[in-house]
């Protein structure tokens, strides 16, 4: 018994000592992922807000499920068993029982389709939108061009800037080592935007959890989706399909910006590039 006690407080001290050196390696990042963090990222979308509401209420439902029918269960396992001298019941049908899980149920799956299917309409609203993105997958990196809105004919590739020989080395990196990008996409805060997906090789996922939008970008086809972030800050993504040898290594980093700065960057990137122009529909985006 001993030994197993020592063997069982060795594993836990190892658990420990294993957790605390990844605390010490890699640190969280905000607006991106935590250390431990196993459930949603923060979310800063309407959209991703209701999805978060939404799986909160659906895990105290199921929970609140769980615990009525196991404790009937477990109650009736204990209190009428056989060896307490229980004899079972031979009755056949009883309407009211079978009304009541009937339409216990039916009411339970009407509270949860309502705000459930109000969600899944505001996503799929894509109307109005202050500006469009379209996001093109590449393997692997993502390229961004603006299509309408402030910011028309901005036209650039975001790629990983941390070379993949230093990542397999893995010595000293950066929290953000497999989330850093030379060029962000950058947007403003408090807007609609319009997300169109494309690919150029195979099929991507535009991920960005604090945002709650996943949508894949699929060669010949246009894909829409929209967030408004409700507050500034770089927030991380990634390719959210297994896209090839380096999948990993195209990280989607998002800035959102005041209006002001945001009217600044667009006249930066104008001034910086002055022979640019809005793409045509479908052409890929020219590398900066
Ligand atoms: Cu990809």
């Amino acid at each position: 018994m001993k030994a197993m006690n020592k063997i069982r407080l060795a594993a836990a001290a190892m658990a420990l000592g294993t957790m605390g050196a990844a605390h010490a390696a890699v640190g969280s990042l905000p607006g991106g992922p935590q250390v431990l963090g196993v459930y949603f990222q923060n979310p800063v979308t309407p959209i991703a807000k209701d999805e978060r509401m939404l799986m909160d209420m659906m895990l105290w439902v199921c929970l609140c499920i769980g615990v009525v029918v196991f404790g009937a269960m477990f109650y009736s396992v204990f209190k009428f068993r056989k060896s307490k001298g229980a004899v079972a019941a031979h009755f056949h049908e009883n309407t009211a029982v079978e009304i009541t899980w009937t339409v216990i149920p039916v009411l339970i799956v009407i509270a949860i389709l309502i705000p459930a299917t109000r969600t899944v309409i505001a996503q799929e609203n894509k109307t109005d939108a202050f500006m469009t993105v379209k996001a093109t997958g590449a393997q692997w990196k993502w390229g961004y061009d603006y299509l309408a809105g402030p910011g028309k004919g901005i036209s650039f590739w975001s790629t990983l800037t941390t070379p993949y020989s230093e990542i397999y080395q893995g010595k000293n990196l950066p929290n953000n080592f497999a989330l850093s990008v030379d060029h962000e996409l950058v947007v403003p805060v408090d807007k609609k935007i319009k997300i169109v997906t494309t690919s150029d090789d195979v099929i991507h996922g535009f991920y960005v959890p604090s945002f709650g939008i996943q949508l894949d970008a699929i060669p010949g086809f246009i894909r829409s989706t929209w967030f408004k972030a409700e507050k500034t800050g770089t927030y991380y993504g990634q390719c959210a399909q297994i896209c090839g040898k380096y999948h990993s290594f195209m990280p989607i980093v998002i800035k959102v910006v005041t209006m002001p700065e945001y009217e600044q960057w667009t006249a930066q990137w104008k001034k910086a590039h002055p022979g640019s122009v809005a793409p045509a529909d479908g052409a890929a985006p020219s590398s900066t």
